[in-house]
């Protein structure tokens, strides 16, 4: 298999298939495209076009399958290795599982398009601004807020142990590094034990490793 990403400082959907396939010890190879420095154009567009009409990545390629969109690779994932647990095995924990990963994907949208996965930088001083003067923001947080404390063990993960819902919620773990958030203890708890996994650890260090920066992403408002 081979996932096509994004730079990962910035590609908070990259993020989440490849956590799933380095949490779980799947065989792939990894090749980035790398953003241009114009907005979803130039010739990051022109390659990821080259492989798929939709002109996104994340994207998955299993010889002749391509599947792409971050939730889709990560169902085609969890088909693919019934033997491990992508989706927890309990049905009310994959039940949930699965309704919070589909809230993720389709919500949030004040915390994803204002606070945007940074991992490098250290945007504090922004963070308590729009905290301060942003009432949607708020809002989403009060949200993660519930979705994280809901967990079933204080110190594990959404849904009991590491699976997809835990993946698609990382990148809100790097945005709240980033720009500092206020969330309770609990949620502190679960931000620590997703920064202290091995797959985390690497896409972190790898991305603050990443020499190229893009300015309209680095942007700070
Ligand atoms: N819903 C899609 C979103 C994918 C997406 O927006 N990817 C960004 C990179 S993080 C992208 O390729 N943007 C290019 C563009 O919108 O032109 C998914 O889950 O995979």
């Amino acid at each position: 298999m081979q996932l096509l990403i994004a730079n990962k400082n910035y590609s908070s959907w990259s993020m989440r298939p490849w956590l799933v396939l380095k949490a779980f010890n799947l065989p792939f190879d990894e090749v980035m495209i790398v953003f241009s420095d114009e907005p979803y154009a130039g010739e990051f567009k022109q390659k990821v076009l080259a492989v798929n009409p939709n002109g996104k990545v994340p994207i998955l390629l299993d010889q002749e399958q391509m599947v792409w969109d971050s939730l889709a690779i990560c169902e085609y994932l969890a088909e693919k290795f019934p033997q491990h647990a992508l989706w927890p095995a309990d049905l009310a924990l994959r039940v949930r599982a699965r309704c919070i990963s589909a809230e993720m994907h389709s919500g949030f949208m004040s915390l994803r398009s204002q606070c945007g996965m940074n991992i490098h930088a250290d945007l504090k001083a922004l963070g308590a601004k729009l905290w301060a003067e942003d009432e949607s923001l708020r809002k989403d947080m009060a949200r993660i807020e519930q979705i994280w404390t809901a967990r079933p063990r204080l110190d594990g993960f959404l849904c009991g142990e590491f699976s997809i819902a835990d993946a698609f919620y990382a990148p809100v773990v790097m945005r709240l590094n980033t720009y500092g958030l206020p969330v309770s203890d609990s949620a502190q708890r679960y931000m620590a034990l997703m920064i202290a996994h091995p797959a985390v650890q690497q896409w972190m260090q790898e991305a603050v490793a990443e020499p190229m920066r893009v300015a309209y992403l680095e942007a700070n408002p």
